[in-house]
């Protein structure tokens, strides 16, 4: 069977980690401004004010605010049937609290729902990739402030009501569960906008893995941020009753290392924190009958969910369940386990997989496990799998070609995948690789770690001319997209 007609073909990026331009046209700082790179072995660092001295990656990122016509055309080359992006809020609100939006950044906007309309590319729009500005997270501590909701959903009205016309599928929040996952400070930061004062006014750089943290305050600006997107959905649908507004999920497949009872148990457990628990709550629109348990495991009481809360999140669940994909994991109660690494996350290795060079282990058969998973546990909510791909170097020969046979075989891997998942009935509605053209790691911070179909002349020492060129995984994902999936030779 080959996919559906209307099968939701593309890429996926974020707005930081590509549009650079990060003070133009009236734009504020947004979180990923104030973080330095790192690389594989090294975290991300962060500093409270900008030292005009040092390379930030995602100031310039690949420069698509200058070129975004360009790599729509590109991206319409290959035959893309969707774009998913994310709209940069402090372009939009460049504080987070303005009284009114920045008109300059609501153009930059139109301009670009404009080259995907010119190209029959339908885009789908994620409010917040990790860029909540900079002043919310001084100001409100991020999600952690009840006023945060309020900016939010003012933020989200603007775009629903200018791009109505323009947009109909969205995502509130990317990978919302990123705080619950062993990810250090990261997942707070990107995901909540949340960090200790102490740290925000810090006078040396500090390793991203080393922000200071608290459970209780995680969980509840988690909550917080539960309900600004129940009522995002609520709002949009009253906007116009046709919008799609989906969730997003950093999906990990965790397995038990081992057979022992133990590890089983606690890789459940490990599943239900990280993978069921915030998309219960924004597909089912409660909390699952076990969540007390999580919350009594970090000593946290949860009283600050009230009832009026529960039926806003009753009220306001989602359309369609998205996700990114790239490794699984294993979990174990033995200690002398190897370590390895994963998107924000860790866990166990597992001797059955091969790992990419960021040691992310590479299992195409666990992204139909989980797609089985989604589809048992959701079963009429469809699924859209927004991100996938593999982060790894290339090399420009002297003809400046670029030969990339290790990228498409592992999107090969995973489109198999998918087909197995929908030939058994499993309702995924589109398919959007990670990065189709080269853009700054939200990890690391790199440019080297490169996941696109499309190379960018820029590096981590701040050299390139930002020229765009075709690799062989170009060429092959176009056929890809033209065959329905069915040609992946
Ligand atoms: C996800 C993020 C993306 C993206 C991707 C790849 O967590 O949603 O923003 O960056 O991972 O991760 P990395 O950039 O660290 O390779």
């Amino acid at each position: 069977m080959a996919f559906p007609e209307n099968f939701l073909w593309g890429g996926a990026v974020a707005a930081n980690q590509l549009e650079g331009a990060y003070l133009e046209d009236g734009k504020g700082l947004s979180v990923p401004d104030m973080l330095l790179g790192g690389n594989v072995n090294t975290p991300r660092t962060f500093l409270p004010k900008i030292d005009e001295t040092a390379f930030y990656p995602s100031h310039d990122a690949v420069d698509y605010y200058h070129h975004y016509k360009e790599d729509i055309a590109l991206f319409a080359e290959m035959g893309f049937k969707c774009f998913r992006m994310s709209i940069n809020w402090a372009r939009i609100y460049p504080n987070g609290d303005d009284p009114e939006p920045n008109e300059k950044g609501l153009q930059f906007y139109d301009n670009v729902f404009d080259e995907c309309r010119k190209h029959n590319i339908e885009p789908l729009v994620t409010l917040c990739h990790y860029e909540i500005p900079w002043n919310i997270v001084v100001k409100y501590n991020g999600f952690y402030d009840r006023k945060t909701i309020d900016l939010f959903l003012k933020y989200a009205e603007t775009c629903f009501r200018r791009y109505k016309d323009e947009v109909k599928y969205w995502l509130t929040f990317n990978e919302i569960n990123i705080p619950l996952m062993s990810a250090g400070g990261i997942g707070d930061l990107y995901g909540l906008g949340l960090m200790e004062k102490g740290d925000i006014e810090s006078d040396h750089r500090i390793p991203l893995t080393e922000l200071k943290r608290d459970p209780k305050k995680t969980m509840e600006a988690l909550h917080n941020e539960f309900v600004a997107s129940a009522l995002c959905v609520k709002l949009a649908h009253s906007i116009n009753p046709d919008f799609m507004i989906g969730n997003m999920i950093a999906r990990q497949v965790i397995y038990p290392l081992t057979s022992d009872p133990k590890d089983v148990l606690a890789s459940q457990k490990e599943n239900r924190l990280i993978n069921d628990f915030c998309s219960d709550v924004q597909v089912r629109g409660e909390y699952p009958s076990w969540a007390h348990e999580v919350f009594s495991s970090m000593n946290v009481d949860p009283s600050f969910i009230t009832e009026e809360d529960r039926k806003i999140l009753k009220e306001g669940t989602v359309d369609f369940y998205t996700f990114s994909y790239y490794s699984s994991h294993c979990t174990t109660t033995h200690k002398d386990a190897e370590e390895g690494a994963g998107n924000m996350t860790r866990g166990a290795v597992n001797p059955y997989l091969k790992a990419s060079a960021w040691g992310w282990q590479i299992d195409p058969d666990g992204m139909l496990y989980a797609l089985e998973q989604l589809n048992d546990r959701y079963p009429h909510v469809p699924l859209m799998i927004v991100e996938n791909g593999l982060g790894a170097q290339d090399k420009v020969e002297e003809d400046g070609s670029i030969h990339d046979p290790y990228r498409i075989d592992y999107l090969r891997a995973h489109i198999e995948a998918m087909q197995k998942a929908v030939d058994e009935g499993v309702n995924l509605i589109g398919y959007t690789t990670w990065g189709p053209i080269d853009l700054v790691s939200a990890g690391t911070g790199e440019l080297r770690k490169r996941y696109g179909f499309i190379y960018v002349d820029r590096h981590d020492d701040g050299t390139g001319d930002y020229s765009r060129s075709r690799k062989d995984s170009f060429c092959w994902y176009k056929k890809v997209i033209a065959s329905k999936g069915e040609d992946l030779a």
